[in-house]
């Protein structure tokens, strides 16, 4: 009976772990974002050069007890450019469901509220420490710093962005890093023991620019593929007939 019951723990966690390493769930860009300070660049993915600016998508996996978000642009070569800088990763625990569509979609304007962010500690350099930070929804907004706080008005860029967190600095929860890895940059923190269900990534809403908003991706992370999902599902099924076999063995 012991035997079956170590079996049982090693399928289970060996089945779980396959399924996370097997499956980065992706955000695609399709958000846009209201608001550019410029005419003529309403309802448009990126203002300005989309060789500088551009996001193409996001995606999110959970490796061990760390979440990880990997977000592919080509600002990663342009960091600093026009006085930007990178931005922090905002999170949604209770999904995604902004009021508007993508293109009248902003902070001031039926945007999806914000419980956490995850902060890098300099948003000019190429790797660093990662903080997840709560966000008050008491007094929502107070600790976002938005575009309109920190572009320079000469520029056009797009404005109500939520983009940096502007809170007390040792609020922190749990920590980890970041760093430009090429076409991509990685932000992976701790997901565990914060008192809600992190590791449960469908549930989540994430949000990611630059300072100036030029391009902003947004969404829920996606359910996993129906394959995932149904390989998991079997391997439960597994799971359980190895249950009632270990039950029927021990009142033998
Ligand atoms: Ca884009
Ligand atoms: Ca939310
Ligand atoms: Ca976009």
């Amino acid at each position: 009976m012991r035997k079956a019951a170590v079996l049982v723990l090693a399928l289970f966690f060996g089945a779980i772990g396959w399924v996370a390493d097997a499956s980065a769930l992706t955000i695609a860009d399709d958000y846009i974002g209201a608001d550019p300070s410029g005419t003529g660049w309403d309802g448009r993915d990126v203002i300005g050069a989309k060789d500088l600016f551009d996001i193409s998508r996001m995606e999110v996996d959970l490796v061990g007890d760390r979440i990880v978000v990997d977000i592919y642009s080509a600002y990663l070569d342009n960091i600093g450019e026009c006085g930007t800088e990178l931005g922090d990763l905002f999170v949604s625990i209770d999904g995604w469901d902004p009021v508007l569509s993508t293109e009248l979609d902003g902070f001031y304007s039926g945007g999806e509220d914000w419980e956490f962010v995850v902060a890098l500690d300099d948003h000019r350099d190429t790797s660093g420490t990662a903080r997840l930070y709560p966000l008050d929804q008491t007094v929502y907004g107070s600790d976002i710093l938005l575009s309109d706080d920190l572009m320079d008005p000469r520029y056009i860029f797009r404005e109500g962005q939520e983009v940096q967190y502007g809170g007390p600095a040792d609020g922190w929860l749990t920590a980890g890093d970041w760093s430009v890895m090429g076409d991509f940059l990685r932000i992976s923190v701790d997901a565990m023991g914060v008192g809600w269900n992190f590791s449960d990534l469908h549930t989540l809403g994430l949000h990611y620019t630059m300072t100036c908003g030029n391009d902003v991706i947004e969404g829920a992370v996606p359910n996993p593929e129906p394959g995932t999902v149904l390989l998991l599902g079997a391997g439960l099924l597994g799971l359980a007939g190895l249950r009632r076999k270990g039950s029927r063995m021990h009142r033998g």
